[in-house]
């Protein structure tokens, strides 16, 4: 029998400096517990010693030359943390935040998220320290170089497919599988989030916002509701938010503000129209990370250094960074009536935030859950490069919702509380969590 604070003090010892990895952890470990203390198979596999340490973690050098000819170092890293299911799978990082921890708790996370998809595709995840913002296009297009001409010794199509993540989209992903190519010579899918016209998917790029709000929409039909005329607080303001925006406005919700490191904007009117979805894309295409022009174009609210989560809205979506809601934040949010949040950062929320939306009996679709829609098409990209052929923009679309039909059908199997309450928390990685676990007992040590 597992005792769960010995086995969290333990791995703490085993982790040290990397509260994010212990977070992500601990609160899997809290859902599962039940589940593997009665499970003699589990228990005699050392199941939760195995899944909580990554098959291997490379490190890796970075130089570069910036626009005035000097030389730059920035630290590289692929963790492949479990590949019971598929291939590694997961997304590349770039941003100075980054960690050994960072990512190892991404990677973790991605174990669960890559099984609910429903999808052959393990866990990975890697990236760098490098900060983007202000970096010219053709800064960006060393680095990138540079950081394939180290990872490409460790993946491959059939052993680790990475993806973009914070810092990495279509331009970033271009650069590296140009250098693959030049290296290796072979065009495969050994990166999704590809351009469409060099083996990209349809509906990569919005596949995390929408899926998100296909989840979103799940949650509120299971709770005898719509997502008509809703009032949504969107954090962030990159490629997961743009989704998320223009598939809310098509469900005939509202998505009132959007955000930066800078602060949010208030934009009363919706983020509804195309013109402002341009926009959002070209304000990330700028590399400043800032969301104040926004403001100044359309004439609405700037809220400096300030949180969108202060905005009265029927339901909460954080789409930007780890923990960017705290339990003040959560505080704030029932104040004011939240009825759903919908996480689609990964851990966007610190766990005192999640035990109060939970203790409130608010509906809280966990992240890899309700952003596994990103990853669900990467694997649908995976399937389409490995056939050599594409499909429609409505075939994948249609199979993304289907997805997450699926992901909301088995948190409700496995998150249902007696009292009626939809513990979405639970139900996800307990789902998550089953199957990879019964493949590490069929397969052996
Ligand atoms: O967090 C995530 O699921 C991603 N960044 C996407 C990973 C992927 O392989 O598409």
């Amino acid at each position: 029998m597992y005792n769960q604070k010995e086995f969290m003090s333990d791995l703490e010892m085993r982790n040290i400096g990397e509260p994010e990895f212990i977070q992500a952890v601990s609160e899997v470990l809290e859902s599962v517990i039940d589940v593997v203390n009665n499970d003699p198979e589990y228990l005699d596999a050392r199941i939760l010693e195995r899944i909580t340490e990554p098959d291997r973690v490379f490190m890796f050098k970075v130089e570069w030359e910036n626009d005035d000819a000097e030389v730059q170092v920035n630290k590289g890293y692929r963790v492949q943390f479990n590949n019971s299911i598929g291939p590694y799978k997961g997304g590349l990082r770039f941003h100075p935040s980054v960690t050994l921890g960072t990512l190892k708790f991404l990677g973790f996370e991605q174990i669960f998220k890559n099984s609910l998809t429903t999808l052959p595709m393990g866990g990975g995840k890697g990236g760098s320290d490098f900060n983007p913002k202000g970096k010219s296009d053709t800064e960006i297009m060393r680095f990138c170089r540079s950081f394939m001409t180290e990872l490409q010794k460790y993946i491959g199509p059939e052993t680790d497919v990475p993806a973009g993540d914070i810092g990495v989209g279509s331009r970033e992903i271009g650069y590296m599988y140009g250098q693959y190519k030049r290296l290796r010579g072979e065009n495969t899918g050994v990166l999704t989030g590809k351009g469409r016209n060099w083996g990209g998917s349809l509906i990569r790029p919005e596949a995390t916002g929408f899926g998100a709000i296909y989840f979103a929409d799940e949650v509120v039909k299971a709770h005898n509701d719509s997502l008509k005329d809703k009032l949504l607080s969107v954090s962030g303001f990159g490629n997961v938010a743009w989704g998320a925006c223009i598939k809310a406005t098509e469900l005939g919700a509202k998505v009132i503000t959007i955000s930066g490191p800078d602060g949010y904007i208030h934009d009363k009117d919706g983020i509804s129209t195309q013109e402002k979805w341009d926009y959002m894309l070209e304000l990330r295409a700028s590399n400043n990370d800032v969301v104040k022009p926004y403001a100044e174009k359309f004439g609405v609210p700037f809220f400096e250094g300030k949180k969108p989560w202060e905005v009265k809205v029927d339901i909460a979506v954080p789409c930007a960074f780890q923990n960017e809601l705290n339990e003040d934040d959560a505080d704030a949010l029932i104040k004011s009536g939240v009825k759903y949040i919908i996480e689609t950062s990964n851990m966007g929320c610190t766990t005192e935030a999640v035990n109060k939306f939970i203790a409130g009996k608010i509906p809280f679709g966990p992240g890899k859950a309700a952003n596994a829609g990103g990853v669900a098409v990467s694997g649908l990209e995976m399937s389409q490069n490995s056939m050599k052929y594409s499909w429609a923009s409505e075939d994948v679309d249609d199979k993304l919702g289907r997805i997450m039909k699926d992901i909301h059908s088995a948190c409700v199997t496995e998150g249902t509380q007696s009292d009626g309450y939809i513990n979405y928390v639970k139900g996800a990685n307990i789902a998550g969590f089953r199957k990879v676990a019964d493949a590490m007992l069929d397969l052996g040590y």
